[in-house]
């Protein structure tokens, strides 16, 4: 987190904007955004200060609804455009949102580069394991059998795993939160916030209109055991990996230095050096 915190606390509601989401009656997202809405106020995030990045889908309309500057950006470019405004000004607090098919389908090539890069915002994917925006199509995260308009008789598909994605790919932070258990959401979210390098939350958030897992996920979730080393990579592969269960709250943290203070360096080091000479550069090639 690198905003600079003002004195007043805003209300979570003064984070609402004119626009009142359309998501259906019992969407999950409504759950991912009130949450969002606890998390600026606990942090007295100034809405002047925030910039909020979503994708394409029923969840990318998220950043219309958060008073705040917002880009709704392209399918699947969640993730190049906030790293772009994070290091158009390092001191913004970015957050990017988007579905599970915007980041880990057409977008699924930006993550591994967003995560090795470690730039300073975190990414919350509203995971409901299918495209709800577009009627409810198989998605990446969707479970082998799912019938839906695209696979009428069952995905025959493998579903990726997310956590274990992002740990390979060497995020800073990684954890995961239920839309249906706000109060543990919140306090996931914010500690994404306040990490410093690129955090990664994977919510599992229904789409009650076209994957309706409200009743098989509750039984399986978990919270992530209390003495789970954040730090040891193994040890969070381990928790990813289980088939059994479906874990809550941070599964890997560790510091590494940020893309910005990185390219910070860079630059510094350039302007020391100063302008190429032509002459040298003509002589290379003549
Ligand atoms: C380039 C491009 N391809 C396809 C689409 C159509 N499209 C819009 S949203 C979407 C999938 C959304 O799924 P997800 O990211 O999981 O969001 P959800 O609606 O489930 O929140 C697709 C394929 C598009 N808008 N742009
Ligand atoms: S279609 Fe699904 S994801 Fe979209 S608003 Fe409705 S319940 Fe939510
Ligand atoms: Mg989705």
């Amino acid at each position: 987190m690198s905003t600079v915190v003002d004195e007043r606390q805003p209300a979570p509601s003064e984070y609402k904007t004119d626009e009142h989401p359309i998501w259906c009656p019992g969407c999950g997202d409504f759950g991912v955004l009130a949450s969002l809405y606890n998390v600026l106020s606990a942090l007295r995030v100034q809405s002047k200060d925030l910039v909020v990045v979503s994708g394409i889908g029923c969840s990318g309309r998220t950043s219309g609804f958060i008073k705040s500057y917002g880009f709704h950006s392209v399918h699947g470019r969640v993730l190049p455009v906030a790293l772009g405004v994070k290091l158009a000004n390092p001191s913004l607090q970015v957050i990017g949102v988007g579905g599970d098919g915007d980041g880990f389908a057409i977008g699924g090539g930006h993550i591994p580069h967003a995560a090795r890069r470690n730039p300073d915002f975190a990414y919350l994917i509203m995971d409901n394991a299918t495209y709800g925006l577009t009627k409810g199509q198989y998605s990446p995260t969707s479970q082998v059998g799912f019938q839906a308009g695209s696979t009428p008789y069952g995905n025959i598909e493998q579903p990726l795993n997310p956590l274990a994605m992002l740990i390979a790919y060497g995020a800073t932070f990684v954890g995961q939160g239920y839309s249906g258990k706000p109060r543990e959401l919140t306090e996931l979210i914010k500690r994404a916030i306040e990490h410093k390098g690129f955090a990664f939350v994977n919510i599992i958030s229904p789409c009650i209109t076209f994957y309706n897992t409200y009743k098989v996920i509750p039984p399986r979730l978990a919270e992530v055991p209390t003495d789970h080393d954040v730090t040891s990579q193994a040890k969070a592969f381990e928790l990813a990996l289980q088939t059994d269960r479906i874990a809550l709250g941070v599964f890997y943290q560790v510091s590494r230095p940020t893309f910005e203070d990185g390219v910070a360096e860079v630059i510094k080091k350039a302007q020391a050096a100063g302008p190429p000479r032509l002459d040298e550069i003509f002589a290379e090639f003549s």
